[in-house]
C-alpha cells in the first residue's frame, strides 16, 4: 500500500470543540478557540501529515439555522464541503439525549453519500452510562458509519478517531509539504487571530459584530521585523468605545496579546497597528461580506 491522502470536513454546533480537536491533532494554534460561539469564520484548512498519510482538514463554521446573510453564506459553505470530502466528522459533546441543534443538522446530512463519523466529544465530562445512552440513541439513526467517544481537551481517544479517519482515505498524493499545516493567507490568520482576543477581552454584546480586516502585512528591509495594520468594524458607537477602552488601555491589551500569537505564527518580531471603525449593519451587507472575504 502506498502513500494514502483524503480530505475530511469537521461540522457540528458552535462550542462542541471543533476547533480544539483540530488543534490538538495539528498541534498548533491555527484555528481559534473560544467559549463564544462561532468563532471559526473563514474556512481553515489544517493539514496533517504522517509517513505514509496526509489527512487535510476543513474547519467549516458550525451549520445551524441562518438568522444573516452572514449565518446563509456559512450553512452554504458547509453543505458544499459535505459532498466533496472523503469523510465528515460531525462532533457533538455531552447530554444524554439529541438536541434540536443535533437534529437540524442530521437532516442536512441526510442522503449525502460521504462517510460520517459521529465523535462524542467532552467525555471526561460524562459518565459511563450517560454514554452509553447517548452512544445508543445515535446508533438507532442508521446515519453514521462510526460512532466515537473522544477527549479533544485530554487527548482521549484521538488515536483510535485517526486511524479511523484513515480508513478513509485512498492511495493518494502528499497535497501539502509537511511542514505546512494550513493554506490560509496569513493575513486571514492575523485577522482571526486578533478578533479572538477582541472576544477574550470584551463582553458577550460585541463579538459577533466585530470583523478584522489585515490591510498590511510586510516585512521590513532589514527583515527583522514585519509591519502588521488592521482595521477592527464593530456595528455600534458604543462598541467601539467598549473595544477601546479606557485611556485605549483595552485596546493596547488586545494588541499586545495578539501581536504575541502573530509573532509565533511568523516567526518573526511585529509592530502591530490597530484601528477601530464603526460599520453598521456590516453582517447584512452583500458588499461588506465581500471585502472581509466571505464571497
Ligand atoms: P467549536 O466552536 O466547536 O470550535 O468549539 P471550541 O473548540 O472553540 O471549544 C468550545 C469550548 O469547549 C472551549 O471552552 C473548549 O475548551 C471546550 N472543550 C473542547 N473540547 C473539550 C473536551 O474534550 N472536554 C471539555 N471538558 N471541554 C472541551
Ligand atoms: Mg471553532
Ligand atoms: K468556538
Amino acid at each position: 500500500m502506498g502513500f494514502k491522502s483524503g480530505f475530511v470536513t469537521i461540522i457540528g454546533r458552535p462550542n462542541v470543540g471543533k476547533s480544539t480537536l483540530m488543534n490538538r491533532i495539528i498541534g498548533e494554534k491555527i484555528a481559534i478557540m473560544s467559549d463564544k460561539p462561532q468563532t471559526t469564520r473563514n474556512k481553515i484548512q489544517c493539514v496533517y501529515t504522517q509517513e505514509d498519510y496526509q489527512i487535510v482538514f476543513l474547519d467549516t463554521p458550525g451549520i445551524h439555522k441562518p438568522k444573516h446573510k452572514l449565518g446563509q453564506y456559512m450553512v452554504r459553505i458547509a453543505k458544499d464541503t459535505l459532498r466533496e470530502v472523503d469523510a465528515v466528522l460531525f462532533v457533538v459533546d455531552e447530554g444524554t439525549s439529541i438536541g434540536p441543534g443535533d437534529q437540524y443538522i442530521m437532516e442536512q446530512l441526510e442522503g449525502i453519500e460521504t462517510p460520517i463519523i459521529l465523535v462524542i466529544n467532552k467525555i471526561d465530562k460524562m459518565n459511563q452510562e450517560d454514554l452509553n445512552k447517548l452512544y445508543d440513541k445515535y446508533e438507532e439513526t442508521n446515519l453514521f458509519k462510526h460512532i466515537i467517544g473522544i477527549s479533544a481537551l485530554e487527548g482521549a481517544n484521538l488515536n483510535n478517531l485517526i486511524n479511523l479517519i484513515v480508513s478513509y482515505l485512498s492511495e493518494g498524493p502528499k497535497y501539502f509539504p509537511e511542514h505546512m499545516v494550513t493554506d490560509q493567507p496569513e493575513r486571514l490568520i492575523v485577522a482571526e487571530m486578533i478578533r479572538e482576543k477582541i472576544l477574550h477581552y470584551t463582553d458577550q454584546e460585541i463579538p459577533h459584530g466585530v470583523a478584522v480586516e489585515t490591510t498590511l502585512m510586510k516585512q521590513r528591509e532589514d527583515k527583522n521585523m514585519v509591519d502588521i495594520h488592521a482595521t477592527i468594524y464593530c456595528e455600534r458607537k458604543s462598541h467601539k468605545g467598549i473595544i477601546i477602552g479606557k485611556g485605549g488601555r483595552k485596546l493596547k491589551g488586545i494588541g499586545k496579546s495578539a501581536r504575541e500569537d502573530i509573532e509565533k505564527l511568523l516567526g518573526s518580531k511585529v509592530y502591530l497597528e490597530l484601528w477601530v471603525k464603526v460599520k453598521e449593519d456590516w453582517r447584512n451587507s452583500e458588499s461588506t461580506l465581500r471585502t472581509f472575504g466571505y464571497d
